[in-house]
């Protein structure tokens, strides 16, 4: 099992990152505690050097499954809904500094709130409409370069566009192609999917990422999920990338992360994947 953590580029008001701040020292800790990977929070990717954030991580021995893009709706109010074209479209350019660092770290792009939402005074259909412009867009200038997209489906308090993973696969097959796939969230999916282990496996190989938190949104085995079957329904479909610990920092950032990443080992050994 490949497991992964998030660390975020600059300060981010979103609170299910383990690791924020000091960048240099958190690359340092997090291969320290062992995990293999760090998936990566960036609000502009223009606005970083991508080649030495790169070379950070892969000299620390860790690999880059995914870049996160969520901070450019989060901290800059950028949408793929926006009524505004100019914001629509200033998320497109967002999102295409976002799949130059992912191919340089051969890393998928999660698009997740920067979809958007749909605001009081605009329909389902409009927003559907302009969502689905936008994303057919990043899918084909992510396939000139060799990028894949992985959309999460996110729970109904947060959004109401693409919320489980039956409107998901549905959203793939209308969009077309073959770089486009999911990231599925635990948190998200208990509360949206009927049957956490069977929507994993209707899925199949559409899930691009995995984000791992407890029912609570704290480290695994803190909450109510049964981690075992969940774990065990995600390899029987193939499943071999990476799963990410994406939870909330507490009690205290190190001790979630690695609470959950020992968690999580020990489950891999149990089920010998
Ligand atoms: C981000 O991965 C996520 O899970 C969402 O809750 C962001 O709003
Ligand atoms: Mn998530």
């Amino acid at each position: 099992m490949k497991i992964s953590t998030c660390l975020s580029t600059s300060p981010a008001k979103f609170e299910a990152v383990p690791f924020k701040g000091n960048f240099d020292k958190n690359i340092l800790d997090i291969s320290k505690m062992g995990f293999d990977g760090i998936e990566l929070a960036v609000r502009d990717a223009d606005s970083i050097n991508q080649d030495e954030v790169v070379s950070k991580i892969l000299s620390a021995g860790m690999q880059i499954p995914a870049i996160g893009t969520g901070q450019a709706w989060g901290e800059d109010g950028l949408s793929f809904t926006d009524p505004d074209p100019v914001i629509r479209s200033r998320a497109i350019d967002r999102v295409r500094g976002h799949i130059d660092l992912a191919r340089k770290a051969k890393a998928v792009v999660i698009i997740g709130l920067l979809r958007g939402i749909t605001r009081p005074d605009i329909s389902q259909q409009k927003a559907e409409t302009w969502m689905f412009g936008v994303f057919k867009e990043c899918c084909i200038e992510a396939e000139a370069k060799e990028v894949e997209i992985a959309f999460e489906p996110i729970n109904r308090y947060e959004t109401s566009l693409l919320n489980g993973v039956e409107d998901g696969l549905r959203f793939i097959e209308k969009i077309g192609g073959n770089n486009l796939g999911m990231l599925l969230d635990t948190f998200h999916m208990n509360i949206e999917e009927p049957s956490i282990e069977k929507s994993i496996k209707v899925a199949g190989d559409r899930i691009f990422h995995f984000h791992y938190a407890d029912s609570n949104r704290w480290y695994p085995g803190a909450g109510h999920l049964n981690f075992e079957s969940i774990v065990e329904a995600l390899y029987s479909t193939g499943y071999s990338r990476f799963l990410s610990g994406e939870h909330r920092p507490d009690p205290e950032p190190r001790f979630a992360a690695e609470a959950g990443l020992k968690y999580m080992r020990k489950l891999a050994a149990a089920l010998g994947v």
